[in-house]
Order: C-alpha cells, then structure tokens, then sequence
C-alpha cells in the first residue's frame, strides 16, 4: 500500500497512498474519543483530501488497539472530559461543537468516503459512520451503538434522522432510544454497513474497494454521490449538485461563446448551437 505520512498531528492520522487518503482517530486509550483539537485537525485533514486532485476515496478510521486494554475502536463521539457547559471547550476555552462541519464536509465533498470500522462507533462516532458513504466493519470487533439518550446529547440530522432512510424508522428509534450494542453482522443485516470483513483483512479490503471505485469515471461517481445526497439536503443539496452541472455546462461551446462575446464586447450568437433533446 505504501503509505505516505502527509502531515504529523496529535489526535490524528494523516496518510496517502495511489489516489487513497487515510485519515484515522489516534487516541485508543479513549476509545478514539473526539476532542476540538481533534476535530481541528480533521477538518484540516478533510479539506486537504478535498483539495487534493490526486485523491479520489477518502479512508476513514480509528487507531489501535488500546495500550490499556487491547481493545479496538472507530470513535467513540464527544470526549466527555472535554464536555463543558455549551460544548465541547477548546484550548482558549472556546465551546464548540464542530464535529458538525467535519460531518459537512464528508457529505459534501465530491470524493467517496468510507468508513473503516475496526471496534466501537458509538455516539457521535455512530453519526460519523452513518454520514460516510460507505462503512465497513471488523467481523470480531466492531460494536455499534447510540449513547446520545444516555449522556443528553442528540445528533437530529445525518445521525439520526439520515441513519432512519437507511435502517427505518422504527429500527433506528430502537437504537436511539435503547442504546443497545449491535454487532457488525447485525449493522450488516439492517443496512447500515455494506460488508463484515474479518479484521486481519479489513485495511487490505477497504484499500482494494478504494481502488476499484478509482477505476470509474470521477465525474459519474461524483454527480451520483451528489444525486443521492440531494433528496435528504434540500435546497443546499440542489446547490451542490447543481454546482457540478454548471462546471459540466463550462466546458460546453456555448459557454465559451458566452463568455468570448462578453469578453470582447459583442452580443452572443448562440444560433448554431443545437436544442438537443
Ligand atoms: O451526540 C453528539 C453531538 C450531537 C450534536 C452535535 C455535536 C455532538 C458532538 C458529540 C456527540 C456525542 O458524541 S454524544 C456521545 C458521547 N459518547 C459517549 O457517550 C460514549 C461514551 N463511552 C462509552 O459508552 C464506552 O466507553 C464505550 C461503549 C465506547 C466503550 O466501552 P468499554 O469498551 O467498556 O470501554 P470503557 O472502559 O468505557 O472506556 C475505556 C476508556 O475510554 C475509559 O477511560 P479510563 O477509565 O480507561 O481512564 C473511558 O472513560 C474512556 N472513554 C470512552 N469513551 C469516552 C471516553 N472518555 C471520554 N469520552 C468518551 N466519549
């Protein structure tokens, strides 16, 4: 696979590979809990792969396992040590609750991003595999389950309402308002992870789907991820899709004609152009 560090971070890591990005939580010793110093340097890292012409799918994961235990994790959500009273409080003290934008920017960028899930996913860790496009989970040691009702917090956008387009809406009110664990089988059986790979398999696997899904047009992949995402994101997911088109509808001659005849001070003769249905 040859990875290549692009960047030394604290709570993450940051690595690339043959049109891959590899960005994983590194803090096992918390179950990979997020702090704002780790959603930071996420949303640093997101944008980069964004940016990024080179890169195509965005690998997401957590570190492990645990010094402490042995155990595996994808996230766990909210650090609770950082929790203060109108968030979670930064370095200058600064409450925030962040994890949003980086949510936004897995949803948004014209990149396919999957979720590799080697133990917990849990709380805002659990919306965070739920906004990636793909999941796939470890056969031994992935657990997924919803603390939210436990600790008063409630993710009301992709987390829950998202995740209930994917398993219904009664299942994923059973998640919600129990707080059960769930292995990878049955997060497989309800919709909600597309493959159970065993866990000595599942970086190599996730790498391989990676590089099948590099083998397709980037343009188809990018338009249909934005056409699912655009019944669930209104007038924002109109926006971005129709984004695209508007750069598909640039590289036409029309669009050059346009512009050249406002370039050069002219009224545009768009007579030759065909009315193709
Ligand atoms: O919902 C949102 C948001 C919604 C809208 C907008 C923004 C949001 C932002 C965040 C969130 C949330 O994420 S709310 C949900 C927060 N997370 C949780 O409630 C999960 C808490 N953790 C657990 O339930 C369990 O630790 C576990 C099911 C993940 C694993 O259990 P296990 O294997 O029994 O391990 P455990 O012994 O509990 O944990 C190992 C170590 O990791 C413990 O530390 P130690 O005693 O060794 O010192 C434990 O305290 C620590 N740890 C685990 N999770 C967290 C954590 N420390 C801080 N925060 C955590 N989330």
């Amino acid at each position: 696979m040859n990875w290549k560090t692009v960047k030394d971070y604290t709570d993450i890591t940051y690595k690339k590979s043959n049109g891959v990005a590899r960005i994983a939580f590194n803090r096992p010793e918390v179950r990979n809990a997020f702090r704002p110093k780790t959603v930071s340097e996420l949303f640093e890292a997101f944008l980069d792969a964004r940016e990024d012409p080179s890169i195509g799918v965005v690998l997401f994961s957590g570190e492990g396992p645990s010094p402490k235990d042995g155990k595996y994790a994808f996230c766990s959500g909210g650090d609770q040590n950082a929790r203060g009273h109108q968030g979670y409080v930064d370095e200058d003290g600064t409450p925030r609750l962040n994890i949003l934008e980086v949510q936004r920017l897995i949803r948004f960028m014209p990149k396919v991003v999957i979720a590799v899930i080697p133990g917990w996913a849990v709380g805002g860790g659990h919306s965070l595999h739920v906004v990636c496009d793909l999941s796939l989970a470890s056969q031994e040691h992935a657990v997924f389950k919803q603390t939210d009702a436990d600790v008063t917090s409630f993710d009301g956008g992709y987390g829950s309402a998202y995740l209930a387009k994917m398993v219904g809406q009664k299942k994923a009110r059973e998640i919600f308002f129990l707080g059960r664990n769930y292995s990878a089988q049955e997060a497989f059986d309800m919709g909600m992870v597309n493959a159970v790979i065993p866990h000595d398999e599942l970086e190599s696997t996730a790498y391989d789907w990676a590089q099948e899904i590099l083998e397709k047009s980037p343009t188809s992949i990018k338009m249909l991820k934005f056409a699912f995402n655009a019944t669930d994101d209104g007038m924002v997911g109109q926006q971005v899709f129709a984004g695209e088109a508007t750069r598909l509808a640039y590289m036409t001659e029309e669009a050059k004609e346009g512009r050249n005849a406002f370039l050069e001070k002219r009224k545009p003769n768009f007579k030759n152009i065909k009315w193709i249905s």
